[in-house]
């Protein structure tokens, strides 16, 4: 039994009292649900969600890391960082940072492998174009990107890595794909990690659905048989909507 996962990713949004005044807006509710209910929230709120959210089932989630260990990076904040902070999982390999900041799967895969060492959860983000998909390119995509970011990755270490398919074309667009058609690429996901790894860590990954996810499609996308949470975008910046989603 997978057990649900829904991550809100805040993206660039939220001060710190915005950030605290949502956080208390959930964690009541999180702690009466057995889902997994995450916060991946910007760098600068993430100390003050976590003092906020500390005694609840609420977990914190970081957006992004660099998967050097130190060092002249400008700009940058590591995974030592966010574990001394009380971070536990990281999204990773987001469409918006493989579009606007150039990360490809091989920088992908170097910030899973930092984020598996320093015991942080990867959210590893897969996903098709919209041109892609028109090309009937959606399996191959997927699959590079799943198999690109899991390079060197133990089997031991999968049972820590959330996947999130987010087709990009269903991102902040309202558009969503339709909880059949995420449900075949999510299972097809599962294929691939079957062949790479074996039946069991294939039926332990957890796969979330990420794209347009609201409060009025939530239960439809967590019927599916093979999706077992959502991440979540705009949708997550409501209290009262995020929690609808989290209660599907
Ligand atoms: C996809 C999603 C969250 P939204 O990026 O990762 O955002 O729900 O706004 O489409």
């Amino acid at each position: 039994m997978r057990k649900p996962i829904i991550a809100g990713n805040w993206k660039m949004h939220k001060t710190i009292e915005e950030a605290i005044e949502l956080v208390k807006g959930i964690k009541e509710e999180a702690n009466k649900t057995d889902v997994e209910v995450v916060a991946c929230c910007p760098f600068t709120v993430l100390s003050e969600v976590k003092r906020t959210i500390t005694g609840s089932r609420v977990k914190l989630g970081a957006q992004n890391l660099h998967w050097e260990e130190e060092g002249a990076y400008t700009g940058e904040i590591s995974a030592t960082m966010l574990r001394n902070i009380g971070v536990e999982y990281v999204i990773i390999g987001h469409s918006e940072r493989r579009q606007y900041f150039h990360e490809t799967d091989d920088t992908v895969n170097k910030k899973v492998l930092k984020a598996i060492e320093k015991e942080l959860k990867p959210i590893m983000c897969v996903g098709e174009t919209l041109e892609e998909r028109e090309g009937d390119k959606t399996f191959e995509v997927v699959k590079t990107q799943t198999l690109g970011g899991l390079k060197d990755v133990s089997a031991a270490a999968m049972k820590d890595i959330v996947i999130a398919y987010e087709p990009v074309w269903a991102i902040g667009t309202g558009k969503t794909a339709s909880s059949e058609d995420a449900n075949k690429v999510i299972s097809y996901i599962r294929e691939v990690i079957k062949e790479k790894y074996d039946d069991t860590v294939s039926e332990m990954v957890r796969i979330q659905y990420g794209g347009s996810v609201k409060a009025a499609n939530a239960s439809e996308i967590m019927a599916e048989s093979d999706i077992d949470g959502a991440l979540v975008g705009g949708a997550s910046l409501d209290a009262g909507s995020f929690v609808e989603i989290f209660n599907f």
